[in-house]
């Protein structure tokens, strides 16, 4: 059964990794299973078609011949994992806390960074946008030096690589340039370490396919 995927046709990170179905092409790939991609444009979003799959007009949605459709990258990520074996362990309480994890990430980390994304590209000219970046940041420092306590020197946030560092990983990167993950050199290792796994590597790679296939000629 190949389950297929909804991505950016156009991306404005052009395809490197920073979009949401990053997460979903990397879970695949953990875990060896087969998936295709529907690119969607931005007005394909929001008509009924796609809808009907995400009701917030989004990427990434899934989709398989058993008749599930998904919407939520977190969803999509735990279904996957849940389905193929790689990316949870099989001791439930080990299980339990790297479902944590990826709630952690998704419902934690991620927030202030993505208010810092809008804050940057959405909010830069309002009179009040210095004094709000400030907030953003000291939320976003003091949630990534709470991490870089908890992970300590391991290589992983609970033993061996699971889904909740996946998701964890692909919400840090999105501060990648920023200084912020810099200023914890455990945390830029660890994203380091999961950027170096093959099945990073060729999802990373498969999403960035979709752009540069599309080089103007000439
Ligand atoms: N909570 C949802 C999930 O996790 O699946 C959020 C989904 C979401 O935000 N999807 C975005 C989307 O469809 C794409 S990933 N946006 C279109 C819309 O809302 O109309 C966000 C994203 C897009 C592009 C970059 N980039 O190029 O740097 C980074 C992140």
């Amino acid at each position: 059964m190949t389950a297929t995927i909804t991505a950016f046709e156009s991306s404005p990170d052009r395809g490197r990794g920073l979009a949401r179905d990053m997460r979903v092409r990397w879970a695949f790939e953990e875990v060896g299973a087969p998936y295709d991609v529907r690119l969607v444009s931005f007005a394909q979003m929001k008509e009924p078609a796609h809808l009907a799959l995400h009701p917030f007009g989004q990427i990434p949605t899934y989709e398989d011949d058993d008749g599930l459709a998904l919407f939520e990258s977190g969803a999509i990520v735990l279904h996957i994992a849940e389905r193929h074996p790689g990316l949870l362990p099989a001791d439930p309480n080990a299980r339990a806390r790297a479902i944590a994890w990826m709630f952690a990430a998704l419902s934690t980390v991620e927030p202030p960074i993505l208010e810092r994304q809008t804050a940057m590209f959405l909010e830069h000219d309002k009179p009040w946008a210095e004094a709000r970046m400030s907030l953003i940041l000291d939320r976003i420092r003091a949630e990534l030096a709470k991490l870089s306590h908890r992970l300590g020197d391991a290589d992983w946030l609970d033993g061996a690589f699971s889904a909740g560092d996946l998701m964890m990983v692909h919400v840090l990167r999105r501060l990648a340039g920023s200084g912020l993950l810099e200023a914890h050199p455990n945390l830029a290792a660890y994203v380091a370490r999961a950027e170096a796994r093959p099945a990073y590597k060729r999802a990373f790679a498969a999403q960035l396919a979709v752009f540069e296939d599309r080089q103007p000629a000439g």
